[in-house]
């Protein structure tokens, strides 16, 4: 394969700190072996998401200057609002200051007990919105993406047999509304294809039920379906944008990942009526509809990263970039969620611990191991953030016990990600030394972010 470029030229930098394994073996012990709980600056790479953690263009950095700061009716509000509508082909734009206040108002509004709403995996902050409003939220990925070895081309797909049979069994009036995450974060950044968009969507038709995108990450997703499925080659990625749109209700987005921002999202929507309960919730709780909880600033970098993200010159960057680490990952044997995703690396802690029991959390492990080894930074996607339990209070693990390395989106090169790749490795090299852990203290909801834990010595 042939080298391809990083898409951009650096024109402000910023140092990152170098730490010694002492040093991080004490620093991670006061943050409870959770990686979430440490302080940035003591992180060398920090793969904890990809979520807010983008670098701005010099063009987003104008925008900054350029955002008008009126309460009401604010000329950024409008450029925001023609871009997104250009994109989305939605009626209704409101703006919010990230993904999950979107979901809180639409679920507020369309969840409620006796509720249902089905995925191809819900995120985990879509699941606890759902949940939150009394909602239950059903997952019917297709089960080749429950199989972190089988290699195939759109692993995010939704499986639409059981989309039919859950309709019939629920019934359609208690399914206010079907999503899809594009691409899907926690089955590992797989990518959606087209045609399943198409078939979920004629499922919902035949039922009367609105289909939500969860869109993230949906310009990642269109250049999968750009390079993987049938009929697309040829395709500008803005019109394979527009057809993934033309299929949806509405959508959720946290413009905190494919806007190139570090915050701002916003919630897209047809319906009259839907979008008047939406913009009134919004305004008790995030700010007037046209700024709806972000700075006019915010939103003309959120216009111009979704220009930027739409180039296929940085979508190609971005998608090998992701795949490359992947690459140098399997050819030395470690084993991850194949192939690569979009915006992460899903290493298969399953596989990489498998002494290491779920009630031990090997995923969190893991994490542990590579800030001590490496001051790198990943987060646990497995039993720590998805875990429930029975009411004998045994451990129900969720099917994958994974890490996710997030790469930021334009933000390091490509020797960066040698050292990552070569400190993995050094650690699967020592993978039988590595210690299970377990909970010191756990929160109510979305125990993963503040959870503390204490290594388990035999
Ligand atoms: C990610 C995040 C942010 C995150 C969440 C939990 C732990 C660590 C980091 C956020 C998403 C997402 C999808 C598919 C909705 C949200 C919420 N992802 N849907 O992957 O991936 O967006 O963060 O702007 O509220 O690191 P929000």
């Amino acid at each position: 394969m042939k080298t391809i470029i990083e898409p951009f030229k650096i024109k402000s930098v910023e140092p990152i700190k170098f730490t010694t394994k002492e040093e991080r073996i004490k620093l991670l012990k006061e943050a409870g072996s959770n990686p979430f709980l440490l302080h940035a600056e003591d992180v060398l790479i920090d793969l904890l998401t990809d979520s807010g953690t983008s670098a701005m263009s010099a063009q987003q950095w104008a925008g900054i200057m350029n955002g008008d700061e009126s309460y009401a009716g604010s000329k950024s509000f409008y450029k925001f609002e023609k871009t997104v509508k250009k994109i989305t082909g939605m009626k209704y734009i409101i703006p919010t200051h990230q993904g999950r206040a979107s979901e809180r108002i639409l679920f507020s509004i369309v969840g409620g007990k006796g509720k249902h709403i089905p995925n191809n995996t819900h995120f985990d902050t879509t699941r606890a919105n759902i949940e939150f409003s009394g909602a239950e939220a059903v997952d019917l990925l297709n089960e080749e993406g429950k199989h972190p070895e089988i290699r195939t081309d759109f692993k995010g797909n939704m499986d639409v047999e059981k989309l039919k049979k859950f309709i019939e069994n629920t019934g359609s009036e208690n399914i206010p509304l079907c999503m899809i995450t594009i691409t899907n974060n926690s089955g590992g950044g797989q990518p959606v294809s087209m045609q399943n968009i198409r078939e979920v969507k004629e499922v919902c038709n035949q039922y009367n039920i609105p289909l939500f995108l969860d869109a993230c990450r949906f310009a990642e997703n269109a250049y999968f379906i750009k390079i993987r499925e049938k009929g697309y080659t040829d395709k500008p990625i803005l019109e394979i944008v527009q057809e993934i749109f033309s299929y949806a209700d509405g959508a959720t987005m946290s413009a905190k990942k494919d806007a190139l921002v570090n915050i701002g999202g916003f919630l897209a929507i047809n319906d009259d009526e839907l979008a008047q309960k939406c913009r009134n919730l919004l305004i008790v709780t995030e700010g007037f509809p046209t700024y709806g909880g972000l700075a006019g600033r915010d939103l003309e970098a959120v216009a111009q990263g979704l220009v930027e993200v739409l180039d296929e010159n940085y979508l190609q960057y971005r998608i090998r970039s992701v795949e490359y680490l992947g690459e140098k990952l399997v050819a030395a044997g470690v084993p991850i969620i194949e192939p690569p995703g979009g915006h992460a690396i899903y290493i298969d802690a399953k596989r990489f611990l498998p002494s290491i029991s779920p009630e031990q959390f090997p995923g969190q492990a893991l994490t542990c191991e590579l800030y001590i080894h490496g001051g790198i930074r990943a987060v646990e996607i497995g039993s720590v953030m998805f875990g429930k339990y029975d009411s004998e209070g045994n451990l129900i693990p969720p099917s994958m016990e994974l890490v996710r390395l997030a790469i930021p989106r334009r933000v390091y090169t490509q020797s960066h990600i040698d050292y990552v790749a070569e400190k993995i490795i050094e650690v699967y090299e020592k993978r039988s030394q590595i210690k299970g852990l377990k909970i010191t203290y756990q929160a109510t909801m979305l125990r993963h972010f503040t959870a503390r834990f204490e290594k388990i010595d035999d």
